[in-house]
């Protein structure tokens, strides 16, 4: 209820009434009254006014659930949201709660993580406070191996929110970093739990350095953060529900095709790769080419010695030819 009471305060900048809060949430004046002293005590500002009501004055710098849902403007993304302050891995925690039943759209959410995974078994820096750490958990009617496309999805997602919302050109790395200024801002992961010819699940982690200002000596020289990029703090919830918002449009369209044919003309404007040279790390011999941005499968166009390699995600790295990007 408490996400209800918030939204209704932030649709106005003027007094909400108690009854009005009564009648709208189908709750007695005393449970209202209650909520506004426990969102007061969670560090809410909230006045309150005999005669006419509440206002919103104040809002902590906080990432929990009823911070984020009162922003949400979604449907499906976000349905349900599991907060902590603490945690391993938000996608090892959705993994969980997806094989107990969790629905479509369920959200996990941390402050922290304290063993944050990336891909092939590397580690994800999330420090308490300053990071944005969630992950999605879908059951999509998608075929397993089209799943990879929607990490795609979802780093178009995230550059588009971060462009929507601050002063800055964030562009994807493909297929899954989200980068500012040739330095790593957000990475994605998305694992699955299939069998042939049919998916069970799906979790998509999405990591973000929104408010950090340092970090560990391994990664000083690739990362970057929202608040280094732009000299001040981002709210940190507000990004959230932007993600959500921008991921649940385009993954509508993902779903109705099965592929990208819909989305590849803004990934790839976006996508940081195309029409530049680079290094595919294949096992199976590198080479370099030009990139000619994505195809509606997701994979990396490669044009070499005259001949274009489609380059999919996971099999190879991809590296620009003097650094990271
Ligand atoms: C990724 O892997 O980029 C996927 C990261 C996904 C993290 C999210 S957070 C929520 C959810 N829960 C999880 O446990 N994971 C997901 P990869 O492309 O393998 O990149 C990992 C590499 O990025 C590391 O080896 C470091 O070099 C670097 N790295 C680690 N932490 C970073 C950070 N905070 N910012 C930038 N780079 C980082």
């Amino acid at each position: 209820m408490k996400d209800e009471i918030l939204r209704a305060l932030r649709e106005t900048e003027s007094y909400v009434s108690g009854q009005e809060l009564c009648e709208r949430l189908g709750v007695s004046r005393t449970a209202v009254w209650k909520n506004i002293r426990t969102l007061q005590s969670e560090g809410y500002e909230i006045e309150a006014v005999s005669n006419r009501g509440y206002r919103l004055t104040g809002v902590p710098d906080t990432i929990a659930k009823e911070e984020v849902g009162s922003l949400l403007r979604t449907h499906r993304m976000g349905k349900e949201i599991h907060y902590f302050s603490q945690i391993g891995s938000t996608n090892q925690y959705a993994k969980k709660i997806a094989e107990e039943g969790a629905p479509d759209g369920s959200l996990v959410i941390a402050d922290e993580q304290t063993a944050g995974r990336g891909r092939s078994g590397r580690s994800w820096v999330t420090p308490p406070g300053e990071a944005i750490a969630c992950s999605l958990l879908l059951r999509p009617k998608l075929l397993p191996e089209r799943i990879s496309m929607v990490t795609l999805v979802m780093g178009l997602a995230v550059v588009r929110a971060v462009n929507a919302l601050y002063d800055v050109h964030a562009g994807i790395k493909w297929p899954n970093d989200v980068v500012i200024g040739g330095r790593k801002l957000c990475g994605i992961l998305t694992e699955m739990s299939a069998e042939v010819g049919e998916v069970h699940y799906i979790v998509i982690g999405v990591g973000i350095n929104a408010n950090l200002t340092s970090f560990p000596e391994e990664i000083s020289r690739i990362a970057t953060s929202l608040k280094l990029e732009l000299g001040h703090e981002v709210n940190r919830a507000q990004l959230i529900a932007q993600v959500m918002y921008e991921f649940e449009g385009l993954c509508e369209r993902f779903e109705a095709d099965g592929d990208l044919r819909q989305i590849r003309d803004p990934y790839n404007e976006l996508c940081l790769n195309a029409g530049r040279s680079v290094r595919v790390l294949d096992p199976a011999g590198e080479y370099t080419g030009v990139s000619q941005g994505i195809n509606a499968l997701g994979e990396l166009l490669v044009e070499t010695d005259g001949e274009i390699r489609e380059v999919a995600s996971g099999e190879v790295s991809v590296r620009g030819i003097y650094g990271y990007v």
